[in-house]
């Protein structure tokens, strides 16, 4: 008979715990309407195993300078973290029902808003070098705390954990330890198809860690490596475990599509099924469901009185489509976003003229500017708020200052991703981009303006950023798309509201509402952020009021540009911003921080009497 170790008891007791609070991610996932469902059931067991068994961290210690540091760089698997918190006792588990709805600091990705949570992450690449700098604290405080950091494998395409990864073995950290879920899967596909890996232990070597590999599942395993730690006195550790994508619920496991899928009702019961059944075959009673409430409805934004239309982002890509389909020289670029991008029938259909970087911002445009020199037509496609942010100097040195045609494509811009949270949001983008000479800037509107932007930027000899939402928006009366000219939606002369992108219904909307109490607004979608049709933004400055509209920060938006303009006219009218304040975005849907922020008919209306007020 095998001899039982101190630690099998202890592995047992996680083995199971593990069972139990994969309902509670899949419950967390279902009422909160949005997740990760296969990366947070990837990495749960590690999480258990490391919150249950290794970390030296309590709800009593979370503020001990000595406590060990755990960076959950994976940021977008936080149910998972939310569920073993909850479980530990950082937080009340009721929290969790919170997740993802209006107003609750629960969003879709880590932030220092919940207890025990160390750093924000959701921007993948992150985690490792903020766990070089923690070590290096440590260190540097003679403290014996050590630092975890648990990454994703397609997360390993970003640079900057190679750069982190030299930094740690330069500075011989062997209180670091990198633990990587290593599941194969990324968003797109296998990661050996969408930007090969291997051979992963040997690579992670050659940077200097001591690596062990581990079943990521074993729960006895996993502890006896983590006590094992560090490896090697002088290196960092690395743990690379072997997972598998979904585990623990048989039709969720290893099925890409499973990525950030949310359970239908009869999934949910099917599931939970399965794990009850597991808890038995463990030699437990299942333990009672929690029986999530329906997330709140945050689709599409829109009122009665304007037919809805589609996604700009489906708009943009099918016309991209027909583009690529007359000129075999455009090209598009991907970082592992072509589903967010609705470009998977573009792959299918052109698979020679789309080019995958994997999880690499920075190579998606360096790549794009590289293609554009050598004479195709780049389109770079991705998130708007990592292609922005995380690229901005390749924006800027690779793309606009070298003059390199490239037409930059973010997508989901703007609060689009609602819950997800503030790394997900570009609300920076346009101000960031107005200050770098040489970019042409478009935010269509409706899907009118989307397909127009797209052609517009194909013709365009020089670099463009287009900026789209992933929502459905409602199509706009008005006049023609001309690049560089302010679209008139209505007329009126009043009052002129200047809005830009996915914000110019709410806009004509609560024109139409002030029609009626007998003030005529002017509507302008001003899609074009650069160059900005100075003479329409003069013209508006004649009326007795402006009310611009914008999905992004009031700070260096559409709202200063006109501003200044106005400014520098020698037009003194009052003007009131309507956007994001200079504060950290309120959690919710884009429907829910739209309504906050009163980027909706009535909020606008109410702007817009306010402007004049007491002029009339
Ligand atoms: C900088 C950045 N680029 C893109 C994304 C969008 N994104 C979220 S998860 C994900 C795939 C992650 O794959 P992997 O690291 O393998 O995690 P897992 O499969 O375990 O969920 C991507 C591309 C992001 N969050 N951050």
């Amino acid at each position: 008979m095998a001899v039982r170790r101190a630690t099998d008891g202890l592995a047992d007791e996680l083995r199971l715990r593990s069972v139990r609070l994969r309902k509670h991610v899949l419950q967390t996932i279902v009422g909160a309407g949005a997740g990760h469902t296969g990366g947070d059931l990837s990495c749960l067991d590690l999480l258990t195993v490391l919150y249950g068994g290794v970390l030296r961290v309590s709800p009593e210690t979370v503020d001990d300078p000595d406590r060990d540091r755990f960076v959950m760089s994976k940021g977008h698997s936080v149910e998972a973290l939310y569920v073993v918190l909850a479980e530990r006792g950082f937080f009340p588990a009721s929290d969790l029902a919170t997740v993802g709805r209006p107003g609750s600091h629960y969003v879709g990705h880590p932030t220092r808003h919940v207890p025990g949570i160390e750093q924000n992450t959701g921007a993948l690449g992150h985690g490792l070098a903020f766990g070089v700098g923690t070590a290096l604290a440590a260190r540097q405080a003679g403290r014996s705390f050590r630092t975890f950091v648990l990454a994703g494998d397609g997360e390993l395409a970003e640079g900057s954990n190679w750069e982190a990864s030299l930094a740690a073995a330069h500075h011989r950290l062997d209180n670091l330890v990198f633990v990587l879920d290593r599941n194969e899967l990324q968003i797109t596909g296998g990661t050996e198809s969408v930007c090969a890996l291997e051979p992963l232990a040997d690579k992670l070597r050659a940077f200097g860690y001591a690596v062990r590999e581990v079943g990521g599942h074993d729960h006895a395993a996993l502890l006896d490596v983590f006590a094992a730690v560090p490896f090697e006195p002088g290196r960092p550790s690395a743990v690379l475990a072997r997972t598998v994508k979904g585990r623990g619920v048989s039709f969720i496991e290893n099925d890409v599509r499973w990525h950030h899928r949310v359970p239908k009702p009869e999934e949910l019961e099917r599931a939970m099924a399965e794990l009850e059944a597991e808890e038995r075959r463990l030699g437990a009673e299942p333990e009672g469901r929690r029986v999530p409430s329906p997330p709140p409805r945050g689709g599409a934004t829109g009122e009665p009185g304007l037919p809805m239309g589609r996604p700009n982002q489906d708009v943009f890509s099918e016309t991209l489509l027909e583009l690529a389909r007359a000129d075999p020289s455009v090209v598009v670029v991907t970082s592992d976003s072509r589903g967010s991008g609705k470009l998977s029938p573009f792959a299918e259909a052109l698979p020679g003229q789309i080019v995958e970087v994997g999880i690499a911002e920075q190579t998606l445009v360096g790549v794009a500017a590289g293609l554009a020199s050598g004479g195709r037509k780049p389109f770079a496609v991705s998130p708007a708020c990592f292609l922005t942010a995380r690229a901005l100097e390749q924006i800027k040195n690779d793309v606009a200052y070298s003059a390199q045609p490239v037409r930059l494509v973010g997508i989901s811009a703007g609060v689009s991703y609602g819950a997800l949270g503030s790394t997900h949001h570009s609300t920076h983008d346009i101000a960031a981009l107005r200050a770098i000479p040489g970019l042409t800037i478009v935010v269509p509107a409706d899907n009118h303006e989307a397909r127009a932007a797209a052609r517009a930027a194909y013709a365009s000899t020089g670099p463009v950023y287009v900026r789209i939402g992933k929502r459905p928006v409602p199509d706009l009366p008005g006049t023609a798309f001309e690049l560089g000219r302010a679209r008139l939606v209505r007329d009126g002369d009043d009052l002129a509201f200047l809005a830009t992108g996915e914000t110019v219904w709410a806009a004509y909307a609560a024109a139409e509402r002030l029609a009626a109490e007998g003030l005529q607004c002017r509507v302008l979608s001003v899609h074009t952020l650069r160059p900005l049709d100075l003479e329409a933004v003069v013209a508006a400055g004649r009326t007795r009021g402006i009310v611009t509209v914008e999905e992004h920060s009031i700070a260096g938006g559409l709202g200063e540009a006109c501003a200044a303009v106005l400014a520098e006219a020698g037009l003194c009218v009052p003007l009131r911003r309507i956007g994001l304040p200079d504060e950290e975005t309120f959690p919710g849907s884009q429907a829910a921080i739209f309504e906050h922020y009163g980027i909706s008919p009535e909020g606008l209306a109410a702007a817009a009497r306010a402007v004049v007020g007491g002029r009339r």
